[in-house]
């Protein structure tokens, strides 16, 4: 029995060749390693005689961004998969088939969807996603319906909590979005030019406090299971279909921070699109395409959960008590907000950053790029617990 190491890409092809019923017998197999995340390698693997493909990942124990230096659970590949094929039930055709996983390697074998994008690299590019919406709204509304204590048996929930803990990726979300931004830190990556806006960030008491308390929900408030990581980076898609990927960041914590993640990251596109060399009509009309996006995301994920709540609800006096589902609806969407500020935030001045404004390669319109997210982000968390409709947001995000 083999034992953990690093894969060549050798090494991917025997593993390949031998899944069951997967490559023909004659195949001639090919293998890239084409990781270009944060933290694993990716090796794609193709058959150039059936022309059949399929993806590898295999977690390092370490954050590959980084380095050796900063050691990292191997456990994360156990959840990513097994989150992956809950998902799977949960949301069918919104993520990649996982065809095999093997524990000793932490590899998991999934479908390949190159006959996709890295949504962050096509909304870069100025496609529009029309069918988008309504794929994430399904994928958020379904998930996270069907992990809470209002969609399942409430025994069986406080065994999954139990089963997706995962206190090192979630550090690492501790420390990178609701910590470093707002002091002195060596994880930080700030632009000279704005380090005014990034001091104003650790000197501002308002956003301290909201910082905290959203904090402290993504501490302690085992609402669903998460994907935990939920960017564009994360999402593949082509006109007609969307596939959620990389769920390594899955726990039990607030609805909000997946809902408000994709927003965060649709905001971060629009401030990149600011200084297009389109003219100025096409810009408008895109970022007005982005803007409508997010409410239609939140809008028919409010519907779509409460459908499912009317059919589905587990929870006699959550279903019944005068009122309650209007009170929970609200905290979403308040935490979705809060938490959407604290995700563009982090990009701008923390650790990791994103393409959508970092590949924007005069100076002073990047950093006016970066000055706009700050803007936004610090605005939704500072107003995220008086929010009481989407349409604030579309009014903090114009007014900036
Ligand atoms: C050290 S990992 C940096 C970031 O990459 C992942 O995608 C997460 O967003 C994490 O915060
Ligand atoms: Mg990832």
């Amino acid at each position: 029995m083999s034992t953990y190491h690093p894969l060549t890409e050798q090494e991917a092809i025997n593993i390949a060749r031998n899944i069951e019923q997967f490559f023909p017998a004659d195949a001639s197999l090919s293998c890239k390693e084409i990781g270009d995340g944060n933290l694993n390698l990716v090796f794609h693997i193709t058959d150039s005689v059936s022309g059949k493909s399929l993806i590898m990942k295999q977690a390092l124990p370490y954050a590959k961004v980084v380095g050796e230096s900063w050691p990292l659970t191997l456990d994360r590949a156990r959840i990513e998969s097994e989150k992956l094929m809950l998902e799977g039930k949960l949301a069918p055709g919104l993520v990649p088939q996982v065809y095999q996983y093997d524990p000793v390697l932490s590899l998991t074998v999934m479908e390949d969807l190159s006959d996709h994008v890295i949504m962050r690299r096509g909304l870069i590019e100025g496609n529009e996603y029309p069918l988008f919406a309504g794929h994430i709204s399904t994928f958020l509304a379904n998930t996270l319906f069907f992990t809470s204590d209002l969609g399942m048996n409430q025994q069986e929930k406080k065994l999954q909590v139990k089963n997706f803990i995962n206190p090192e990726l979630c550090k690492i979300t501790e420390d990178l979005i609701f910590d470093d931004p707002y002091t002195v830190s060596d994880n930080n990556n700030i632009e000279a030019a704005i380090e005014d806006a990034a001091a104003a960030l650790r000197s501002n008491d308002a956003l301290h406090l909201e910082v905290a308390i959203l904090r402290e929900k993504f501490l302690t408030k085992a609402e669903a299971l998460l994907h935990g990581d939920l960017h564009t980076g994360s999402i593949f898609i082509k006109k007609d279909s969307t596939k959620v990927i990389d769920p390594e960041f899955a726990f039990y914590g607030p609805m909000g921070f997946d809902i408000g993640a994709i927003i965060a990251n649709l905001l971060l596109n629009y401030a990149g699109q600011a200084f297009w060399t389109k003219d100025d009509a096409d810009r408008e009309a895109f970022r007005n395409e982005l803007l409508n996006t997010i409410v239609s995301i939140w809008e028919q994920f409010h519907d779509k959960f409460l459908a499912l709540w009317e059919a589905h609800g587990v929870d006699r006096l959550a279903n019944e008590a005068k009122g309650y589902k209007e009170y929970y609806m609200k905290h979403v969407l308040q935490d979705t907000i809060g938490f959407a500020g604290a995700k563009m935030i982090r990009r701008i001045v923390g650790l990791a950053h994103v393409a959508d404004i970092d590949r924007i390669e005069d100076a002073a319109i990047r950093n006016a790029a970066q000055r706009q997210a700050l803007n936004i982000g610090t605005e939704l968390i500072v107003r995220n617990r008086s929010i009481q409709s989407i349409y604030e947001l579309i009014d903090i995000v114009k007014s900036n």
